[in-house]
């Protein structure tokens, strides 16, 4: 073989085995966050919180909003256009992890999920890609275990209660935070009887409160309503359609997982709704530390836990601000 021959092949095999833009120490750090739900308080929260990372390590940070398949791909080919090294990803649909693996990494990039984890083609988390994501049956238990703990309170027979459960099977950590808060209710003796499956047909507020609305008019039996689901949209849809049946703060007891403004905004009403209480948990976890465990990723080769899950902590309106501040938030998020 000649020299020019064996030039064109280190050329050839360099292309073959590098196809990322290859990144020299010098180069800029760039991160991009990817999150399916932009509008929702939580993903505003990691953003800041991510944000915040990027300010204190000196990395460009680029957050996508990726409300479907396509512009999740798209996403990921302007990242790699615009020479960042990595990404933090909460995917709109945990089954697009194969193609996302794939394309992070035909570009190079460096991957990790946050929130919702990513599945295989056989409905398995993908182990190999870093995860930071909530303790969701733990946290769905403390949900169960608060509304109980409120139907004893006020004195309400049991049988004359429903729960509704706003279920969204298809998302893991959804299921998990539900089954959660089903097992801790009927440990407390609630009678499973009176669990009401409310599907809803997106993870917002909207969907949540047409899926309770259907669910509470085919049940009129019941005296008094309590409600769970994968977060406080879910639990707040729940609330407004209680209220609109004659179900107020009263005939009420909801209890989310987020503990964002959605929640807050609710116990700063000058009379209490039927949304009682929120497990809080951390955007500043989610947001801050997976960024800089991304930036340590791509600036130091040190690569992130493979999987961190967090906890949360019951929030209601009388405890807002110490609650927040046990977490390591600010007292207004
Ligand atoms: C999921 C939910 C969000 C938030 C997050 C931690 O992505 O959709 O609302 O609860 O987990």
């Amino acid at each position: 073989m000649n020299k020019w021959c064996a030039g064109m092949l280190a050329a050839a095999l360099m292309m073959v085995f590098a196809p990322g833009r290859s990144a020299s120490a010098a180069d800029p750090v760039k991160i991009g966050f990817l999150v399916k739900q932009p509008e929702e308080p939580w993903f505003q929260d990691e953003w800041k919180f991510a944000s915040m990372s990027a300010q204190k390590n000196g990395f460009t940070l680029v957050k996508i909003g990726v409300p479907s398949g396509e512009q999740v791909m798209t996403a990921i080919d302007n990242l790699h256009a615009q020479g960042a090294q990595g990404f933090v990803i909460c995917a709109p649909d945990v089954k697009l992890g194969p193609g996302i693996v794939a394309k992070a990494r035909a570009h190079g990039l460096k991957l990790m999920s946050v929130d919702d984890r990513l599945q295989d083609g056989k409905g398995q988390p993908i182990e190999s890609v870093p995860h930071m994501g909530i303790s969701a049956y733990n946290i769905g238990k403390q949900v169960g275990e608060a509304i109980a703990a409120e139907i004893k309170k006020r004195g309400w027979n049991p049988s004359e209660v429903g729960a509704l459960k706003i279920s969204y099977e298809q998302l893991p950590t959804a299921h998990d935070r539900a089954q959660g808060a089903i097992d801790a209710l009927k440990a407390a003796g609630f009678p499973v009887a009176n669990l009401v499956d409310a599907p809803q047909a997106k993870t917002d507020t909207e969907n949540a409160f047409n899926a309770a609305n259907i669910a509470i008019t085919k049940h009129p039996n019941f005296k008094n309503w309590v409600a769970f689901g994968l977060n406080d949209e879910a639990v707040l849809g729940a609330v407004r359609a209680a209220e609109q049946r004659g179900f107020a703060a009263d005939k009420m007891i909801g209890i989310g997982i987020g503990g964002s403004r959605a929640a807050t905004n609710e116990f700063a009403k000058a009379k209490p709704t039927g949304f009682f209480g929120s497990i809080l948990i951390s955007p500043k976890r989610h947001g801050l530390e997976t960024s800089d465990q991304m930036y340590l990723w791509i600036t130091k080769d040190q690569k992130p836990p493979m999987l961190t899950l967090t906890d949360g902590m019951l929030m209601t309106r009388s405890n807002t601000t110490e609650v927040r501040m046990a977490m390591g938030l600010d007292a207004n998020p």
